[in-house]
């Protein structure tokens, strides 16, 4: 295992985690100037490592090692976005990844029989603007141009915040790429998760990343005096929410391979004296099985309408984001696979439930992930952690399968 690259891996994500608008935990969103900060750096280290780098008009920036016009491309990469107060690793690290081993490839003067891209795309997270993945659905030619003018929570749309960055979105819509010269899109991801630290091993071969869907709800009853107005005659509009919030646990509860989480909350106007008139709230609901997911979906949608019937409110519910689930390709797997065994450890399958950019590039091309043990399975959280040495190892085998993914 290489612990120097492991220990250059960790140096350079602590670079990173200061790129970052908040003190506590790592804030970084697309198109700010802690993006523009990640991304001199990024673009510095892909330079060191040989490779020719340029931002596209969706906001990705791409460092290349070209082996020639008429060779194949392997796409790897992940996100620089994070949540916020997130931690160090979830994205970021399945850029730097790539570049270190790439560099280590550079440097032995190994020659590929095929171009590589690392990407790093802008947004994954969707925590800025209302929507997300708009680098990888730009490449896989699935995007919905109207995203581009959703707006974030100071009224900025994403076209202006791409033109302010540097980029032309007018032109997204020519980043499509040739499927038949892409061999595939890697990414390489911590897990996110407990489960390679309970197995007691430092990495990870996903064989399907769960789908995701996102409903807005607003309820509308009437804000009014907390001590003069008897329980029968309330319009409360964060009883209401909560039955919903009950009612979507239950049903996660009941359902095998569902998870719904109420992560968002907004209460108006939110004092101690005063029946809350409005609130409004997210549902996300996550499962391998996308007719699970929709269906509950749809359960809930009636149930939340239902709901403010019964209690003479307003309710309006809509579904904001959806991504279906990917199955990962089988031979990028039985690559990953291979490249896992040759740094002698164990090789563990198992499910992504967090989503990647590698959902959407799944549109374009076949895809895989390689998973990096994540301490105590935190994320999403400042405590995020990957050690040297697994990043080591995870570094040994993306060199191992560069070598021999064509082999
Ligand atoms: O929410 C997710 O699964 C990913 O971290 N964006
Ligand atoms: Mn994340
Ligand atoms: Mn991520």
């Amino acid at each position: 295992m290489n612990h120097l690259l492991g220990q250059r891996a960790q140096d350079r994500l602590k670079q990173l985690a200061e790129c970052s608008a908040s003190e506590f935990g790592v804030t970084r969103l697309p198109f700010t100037k802690e993006h523009h900060k990640a991304n001199a750096l990024l673009k510095g280290w892909m330079e060191e490592a040989g490779l020719t780098v340029h931002v596209d008009d969706a906001g990705t920036l791409i460092g290349r090692y070209d082996a020639g016009d008429n060779a194949p491309t392997l796409l790897m990469g992940s996100h620089q976005d994070s949540v916020k107060q997130g931690g160090s690793y979830d994205g970021i690290m399945g850029i730097v990844l790539p570049i270190i081993a790439l560099d280590a490839l550079n440097r032995q003067g190994g020659k590929l029989p095929y171009s590589v891209e690392i990407l790093a795309f802008a947004d994954e997270e969707g925590v800025r603007f209302p929507t997300a993945l708009v680098g990888p659905r730009a490449l896989a030619g699935t995007l919905d141009e109207r995203v581009i003018d959703r707006k974030d929570k100071n009224g900025i749309t994403l076209r202006h915040a791409l033109k302010d960055f540097g980029v032309n979105p007018d032109n997204i819509g020519l980043l499509k790429r040739d499927a038949s010269k892409i061999l595939g899109f890697i990414e390489t991801h911590i897990e996110q998760g407990p489960v390679l630290e309970h197995e007691d091993v430092p990495l990870g071969v996903v064989s399907a990343i769960s789908g995701i869907e996102r409903h807005q709800l607003t309820f509308t009853g009437q804000a009014a005096h907390a001590g003069t107005v008897p329980m029968h005659l309330r319009k409360d509009a964060l009883t209401a929410a909560a039955e919903v919030i009950q009612e979507a646990e239950k049903l996660a509860i009941k359902i095998p391979d569902l998870l719904a989480t109420v992560g968002q909350l907004d209460v108006t106007p939110n004092v101690v004296n005063a029946i809350p008139g409005n609130v409004s709230m997210s549902i996300e609901l996550r499962s391998p099985i996308d007719e699970v997911r929709e269906k509950a979906g749809e359960i809930l949608q009636v149930f939340a309408r239902d709901t403010a019937l019964l209690r003479g409110l307003d309710c309006d519910i809509k579904r904001t984001y959806s991504q279906s689930a990917t199955e990962c390709d089988h031979s990028l797997q039985l690559a990953i696979t291979r490249a896992i065994v040759a740094t002698q450890c164990r090789v563990h399958q198992l499910p992504s439930g967090a989503t990647h950019d590698a959902s959407a590039m799944s549109d374009l091309t076949g895809v895989a992930m390689l998973f990096v043990r994540c301490k105590k399975g935190i994320s999403h959280n400042p405590a995020e952690y990957a050690s040297d040495e697994d990043m080591g190892l995870a570094i040994d085998a993306l060199i191992s399968l560069l070598i021999n993914i064509r082999s």
